[in-house]
């Protein structure tokens, strides 16, 4: 199990925050997803043999944020 940070920006409000967690959580590989309005960045926790950061990243962007 690996853990990243992914800082995000275009998040305004609890309904991005909603929509990005629930993306995230999607993903297979994925067991945790903690997305931060405030910090404007996302915590996740993630199999490596499963989903890959680069997937993480390109799933955030594809919900219409900008993610590093
Ligand atoms: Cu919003």
């Amino acid at each position: 199990m690996e853990s990243t940070t992914i800082k995000i920006s275009g998040m305004s409000c609890g309904g991005c925050v909603k929509s990005i967690t629930g993306v995230l959580s999607a993903l297979p590989g994925v067991t945790k997803a903690e997305v931060s309005l405030e910090q404007a960045q996302a915590i996740v926790d993630f199999d490596p043999a499963r989903v890959a950061r680069p997937n993480l990243v390109a799933a955030i962007e594809d919900a219409g944020f900008d993610a590093e």
